[in-house]
């Protein structure tokens, strides 16, 4: 069987629940496709993520890496198209502010999503779950994120699928923030399992 690393968030800004905190705790070893859930929650620290990510990827040898991130205000599920070399944004949990930052000097401008984008896309729409291919993954954590798993990955010559879904709030984190569209944990959840599936049948 193979070995996916799954990540997720802490709660970042005024985001008090990160949802993809618990999708990724109640994924956790389960069996999805050709799949066995290894999971890992990431802080939300410049200094820090991305490091995170490549001390998990080379502990774990997974045969695939899906980021998860909370993208507050999105209505649909949206796996990100590309990842751009910048760090800019609102000060992280520990105080860090990035501006116009370049993430690895020696990188490209930036790198695309090897997951299956568009059939995950197309799968979660088939299931009646919206959804559709996000061709910004911000210049946050999300992006930063996405980016250094790629950056690795290209750098060490491995062709491992990697790449970042963003989702929207859960209703439990709607309830608390008052101003955000929201999808149900378990929609949010069945949406995750599906693109697993996806990327498990398409390689
Ligand atoms: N979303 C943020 C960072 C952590 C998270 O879950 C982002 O979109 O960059």
């Amino acid at each position: 069987m193979k070995t996916l690393l799954l990540t997720g968030f802490e709660p970042f800004l005024n985001f008090t629940i990160n949802p993809t905190m618990r999708i990724v705790e109640e994924l956790h070893n389960q069996e999805i496709g050709e799949y066995k859930i290894h999971s890992e929650v990431l802080p939300v620290d410049f200094e820090v993520a991305g490091k995170k990510l490549i001390e998990h990827i080379d502990k774990i040898q997974p045969d695939a890496v899906i980021s998860l991130g909370l993208a507050g205000g999105r209505y649909k599920i949206t796996p990100e198209r590309i990842a751009i070399n910048i760090n800019d944004g609102a000060p992280d949990n520990n105080g860090n502010v990035r501006v116009d930052e370049t993430i690895q000097s020696d990188g490209p401008e930036a790198y695309m999503s090897t997951l299956p984008v568009r059939a995950m896309v197309n799968q979660l729409l088939k299931e009646g779950l919206p959804a559709e291919v996000s061709n910004t993954a911000g210049t946050y954590l999300c992006n930063h994120v996405m980016y250094q798993g790629l950056h690795y990955a290209k750098k060490y010559n491995k062709n491992t699928p990697s790449g970042f879904i963003h989702i929207p709030a859960s209703h439990e984190l709607a309830i608390q923030h008052g101003k955000i569209p929201s999808w149900s944990h378990d929609d949010l959840k069945k949406a995750i399992v599906t693109c697993i599936k996806v990327l498990s049948e398409t390689l």
